[in-house]
This record gives C-alpha cells, structure tokens and sequence, in this order.
C-alpha cells in the first residue's frame, strides 16, 4: 500500500533533511533562498513541500511529505494533511519556545483536521546542541495538554535529521501505529 507521512514543525527543524536522509529516490524539494528572517538561520526555506520515498517491504510504500514551516506557507498545511496518514511532528529543541512550538503545530494540525484522527509522532532535534534540557518535558507537556486529535498514545523521541536510524526509527514507530489505528477504525 502507498500512504504518506507528513512532517511538520517550525523553520529550520530538519523536515526537508529528514525526508532527504531516509528518502531512497531523489527529493523533489521546493527549498528556495530564504530572504526573509528565515535567511538568519538558514540558507534556504521550503514553500511548497519536500517529497521522497521508502520502501519499508511487504508492499508498504511510505510518501515521505516535507511541509514548509513558515506560517506563511499554510495554506499547503491543509492539502498535505488531507492526504497524510501520521504526522511527525519535528521540534528544534534548541529553542527556548520548543514548548510553544508544539502548541501552535498541534493547534493548527487540530484545527486542520476538524474531527479526523491522526497518530502522531514528535521528533525533538538539534538535542545535540542543547542536551541540558531532557526529552521528558515534552511527554510532561502532553499529559496536561493532549491533543484530540491524536490516534492512540503519541510517540516522543530524540531525532537528529541528519541520522538515517533516527528517522527511520520516527517512521517505523508511526508506520506501527498507523497499523494499529486502521484495525481499530475498521472493527
Ligand atoms: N546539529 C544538528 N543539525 C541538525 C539536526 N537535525 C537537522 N539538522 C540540520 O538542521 C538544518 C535543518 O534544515 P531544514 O531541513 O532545511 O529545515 P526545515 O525544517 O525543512 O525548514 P523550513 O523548510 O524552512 O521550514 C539542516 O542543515 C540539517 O542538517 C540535529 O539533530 N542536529
Ligand atoms: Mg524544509
């Protein structure tokens, strides 16, 4: 079965890295220079979507979708996620606001969806370059704040973009829950 995974979250978090690290085709990718103040923190920006591919075997072919992250872009949020199975939610944990991110994706994602429900996975990157700060906070923030639009429990884990185990791990746990999620639609 073809299906797609979505991922999200804000500039500069490593969407367009991610599905270019597991993807085994070439990327189509939508990066152009950034000019904005996006240009601060990196060269270029998406403002379409990322696309790639990965063969997970037993007929399970998974449409990696990379989202651009600049709100600005959002109108694409709601045509990438019409079509999306899981979402892996990709948080810069460097930033002081990663708690704040999480909020807005996960507002914008349940207001997007209007009564669908998704498996969610949140990938925490850049955690090699702020590893004071534990991966706990966000599972502590998720047990007062839980989304409804959540499919099961959600997954919480370190990912560093560049690291194909990594995404690969965020992929395989969602690809696991999307299963579990369809058996239980169905019966
Ligand atoms: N050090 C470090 N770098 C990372 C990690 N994850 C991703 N990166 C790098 O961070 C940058 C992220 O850039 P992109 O993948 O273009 O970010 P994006 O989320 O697609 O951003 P927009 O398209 O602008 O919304 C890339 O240079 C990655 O190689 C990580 O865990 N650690
Ligand atoms: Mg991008």
């Amino acid at each position: 079965m073809d299906w797609s995974i979505l991922f999200m979250g804000p500039v500069g978090a490593g969407k367009t890295q991610a599905v270019q690290t597991l993807s085994e085709i070439a990327v189509v990718d939508t990066d152009v220079a950034a000019t904005d103040s996006t240009a601060i923190i990196k060269d270029t920006t998406t403002v379409s979507m990322d696309a790639g591919v990965l063969d997970l075997g037993e007929g399970d072919r998974i449409h990696l979708i990379g989202a651009p992250g600049q709100d600005r872009f959002d109108f694409m949020w709601d045509i990438l996620l019409e079509q999306a199975k899981a979402v892996a939610l990709l948080i810069d944990h460097r930033r002081d606001s990663r708690l704040s991110d999480l909020d807005h994706y996960l507002d914008n994602i349940g207001e997007r969806l209007r009564g669908r429900h998704l498996p969610l996975a949140i990938g925490a990157t850049h955690m090699d370059m702020r590893h004071t700060v534990p991966l706990s906070i966000y599972k502590d923030h998720l047990s007062d704040h839980m989304p409804d639009f959540v499919s099961g429990v959600p997954a919480v884990m370190g990912v560093d973009a560049r690291d194909a185990d990594d995404v690969r791990a965020m992929v395989v746990s969602l690809a696991a829950m999307v299963e579990m999620h369809e058996r239980h639609v169905r019966h």
